[in-house]
């Protein structure tokens, strides 16, 4: 029987004279005069394999990046990572010698451009330090669908064809739809509302289209969006709690999960308050210096707050509420106070717009009368709004963009850094 495999990470506590079979990549090949450095790179870590002349690997280590089996004695060095190296080792490749990666991996930072990385993005990911940063997505995703789980939210899935835009019709991608007109879906923004009206409380994790007219370094044409929505609530403020809650949770499950991965990028993980501050969006204007009439806030602004946060509550997330209704998507509240504002709110993390969420419309004749207004056709969006005819209790809901997310708390300059790959004006492969 094959001897059972050993991690990378686990080498350390394999008693010295035990055999040990290692399943990796040639992470480094270092040759000397008499003696060959080899690091086996696998899903846990890095392992260290000296080969002398005369061992059975002598000659048989494949190129860097090969895939291969190692076998060989653990043995005591002090100077190898872990305390433990292998000796005595025979290499098995267990696929084609590699290529020469287009950029050296084994270095301990990834020292190429953008394109270079985006370009070959099935090698670049291997890094260490670029793995590491998929590994809080993920550890992100896991404390987002914990927490809801626990709250009573169901999973849901909605389709990402779809007959109507449900953010604006300016950047949506057009599909034929065995010929007639179809959208990729812009959010899952209809379906989980009309959810509400199956199971009180929903979550979907999806990707979403978003055919973005501009380069920047904050959009994608395509990204996954972590959307909520939940029932029987009185205003967007329980909306609010629910956010900082889920937050708090992507936050726990980063620091239970992905303790590594936070260690090797030397990265601070923001504290949630009990209480994010709430700043009224007239009051954000007067803060930033904006006239009183501006419609929205510019990612300047943004950042402002997103310093005045920090100075004053020693915060790294700010929501800002009550939008101006005309300027938000037509399902939102207007607040019954002065519907010149919405029960809207946007987070602010770490001064970029990570969230939208608001209370939304949920009578019929509301849905009808806002269509009208804002000029829309009633035929494209009549399944979705006819539902309300139906019960659909006051509700509200959020969504997060994942790699709006990752990319603030590793503070990348731009979204690419850590999208897996990338969607954009100009990128549909790899
Ligand atoms: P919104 O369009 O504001 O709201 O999107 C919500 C969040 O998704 C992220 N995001 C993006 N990330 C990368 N590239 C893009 N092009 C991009 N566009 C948006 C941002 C943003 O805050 N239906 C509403 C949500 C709701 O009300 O529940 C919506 O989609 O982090």
């Amino acid at each position: 029987m094959a001897l059972q495999r050993t991690h990378c990470s686990d080498l350390t506590h394999v008693v010295p004279g035990e055999p040990v079979r290692l399943q990796g990549w040639v992470h480094r090949r270092r040759e000397l005069a008499a003696l060959i450095f080899l690091v086996v790179r696998d899903r846990t870590g890095l392992a260290q394999v000296v080969v002398r002349e005369g061992d059975p690997a002598w000659g048989a280590v494949p190129p860097e990046e090969t895939p291969i089996e190692v076998s060989g004695t653990a043995t005591a060095n002090a100077q190898a990572p872990g305390g433990i190296e292998l000796t005595a080792a025979t290499v098995v490749a267990l696929g084609e010698p590699a290529d020469t990666p287009p950029v050296e991996l084994w270095r301990p930072g990834l020292n190429a451009a953008l394109p270079t990385l985006l370009d070959h993005a099935a090698t670049t990911w291997r890094h260490p330090l670029q793995r590491a940063r998929w590994e809080l997505a993920a550890a992100s995703l896991h404390g987002f669908r914990a927490t809801l789980d626990a709250g009573g939210f169901t999973e849901v899935h909605s389709p990402k064809l779809v007959e109507s835009a449900t953010e604006s019709g300016a950047n949506v991608f057009e599909v034929d739809y065995f010929g007639r007109p179809a959208y990729l879906a812009q959010s899952p923004q209809f379906y989980k509302q009309v959810l509400v009206g199956v199971f009180e409380r929903v979550y979907e994790v999806g990707p979403v289209f978003r055919a973005e007219p501009h380069d920047t370094v904050r959009h994608l044409a395509q990204y996954v969006s972590l959307d909520v929505e939940l029932g029987f609530i009185e205003s967007h403020r329980e909306v609010i709690a629910c956010l900082r809650d889920v937050v708090a949770g992507m936050v726990a499950a980063v620091h239970e999960r992905a303790a590594s991965a936070v260690e090797r990028l030397g990265i601070t993980v923001p504290a949630v308050p009990e209480e994010i501050p709430v700043l009224h969006f007239r009051d954000a204007l007067r803060l930033v210096g904006a006239p009183d009439d501006e419609p929205d806030l510019a990612p300047a602004h943004e950042r402002a707050l997103g310093a005045w946060a920090m100075e004053t509550h020693g915060s790294d997330f700010v929501v800002v509420e009550g939008y101006p209704t005309a300027s938000r998507a037509f399902y939102s509240h207007p607040d019954p106070e002065d519907p010149h504002w919405s029960r809207s709110f946007d987070l602010i993390f770490r001064g970029t717009e990570l969230v939208s969420g608001a209370q939304r419309l949920h009578r019929y004749a509301d849905y009808v009368r806002v269509l009208e207004q804002r000029g829309y056709d009633y035929a494209p969006f009549a399944s979705y709004v006819e539902s309300f005819r139906r019960g659909i209790p006051p509700h509200g809901g959020f969504a997060i963009g994942l790699e709006r997310w990752v990319s603030r708390l590793v503070e990348a300059p731009n979204i690419r850094e850590v999208t897996l790959f990338p969607r954009d004006l100009h990128r549909l492969a790899p």
